[in-house]
């Protein structure tokens, strides 16, 4: 009995371990959403999301970091999409990212002065179309960067707003949400850990 207990006692401490190993730093009470400090590439999810620009034939920040990874097959297959408009979203394969099924590669809006509301609508529609192309592949696990806030400038705590406001709303479709397990924010970056931390339990408990 002893020795099982100790076995349990090892079981918990690994699941610890793992748990830290994905640097999960906000969960919600409703268990569907996350907030995870990692490289989106290395994470185990359905469908990762891409923060690609109109032409998705690659670019830096995230978006270089998938083609990387994913391998030229990527670049190919995005070739054939005929490029994507801002707040719309494309899914292609996922190649040389073995531990993901799919890419939903969406376009965020580029904040040159201040953030408009026509802006702001744009970013939502990332997040909501990204989950809703997510839906309807079956698939169940999505991640998100932080659509637009590096290279197109969008202010981030702004962003982060509208960000977990989509995926609220869309949660909250009940027939969407069925079609969803997991939807995690990964944010890249100590000033989105602590934003996204922050706003977690405010808008989803
Ligand atoms: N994993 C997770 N998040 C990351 C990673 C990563 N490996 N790398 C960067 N980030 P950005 P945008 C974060 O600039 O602002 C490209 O050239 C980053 O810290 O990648 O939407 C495209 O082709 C930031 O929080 O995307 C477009 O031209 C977030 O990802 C343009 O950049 C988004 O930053 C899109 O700009």
């Amino acid at each position: 009995e002893v020795v099982a207990e100790e076995k349990e006692v090892v079981a918990e401490k690994k699941e610890v371990v793992a748990e830290k190993k994905l640097n999960i730093i906000a969960e919600a009470k409703n268990d569907k959403v996350k907030v995870i400090a990692e490289n989106i590439t290395t994470l185990k999810v359905d469908a990762i999301v891409n923060a690609a620009n109109k032409s998705l034939l690659g670019g830096g920040g995230v978006d270089g970091a998938i083609h990387r990874a994913a391998g030229r097959g990527l670049l190919a297959e995005c070739r054939t999409l005929g490029g994507c408009k801002t707040g719309e979203a494309k899914i292609t394969k996922a190649y040389n990212i073995k531990t993901v099924k799919a890419v939903i590669h969406t376009v965020g809006p580029i904040v040159y002065e201040e953030v408009t509301e026509e802006l702001e609508e744009d970013l939502y529609n990332c997040y909501k179309n990204s989950l809703i192309v997510a839906a309807e592949n079956n698939l169940r696990s999505i991640a998100f960067p932080s659509i637009s806030t590096g290279i197109y400038g969008y202010p981030k705590e702004e962003a982060a707003i509208t960000a977990t406001k989509a995926v609220k709303e869309f949660l909250q479709d009940e027939e969407q949400s069925k079609k969803i397990d997991e939807v995690i924010f990964c944010v890249f970056g100590k000033e989105d850990e602590e934003i996204y931390s922050d706003l977690l339990p405010k808008v989803f408990g």
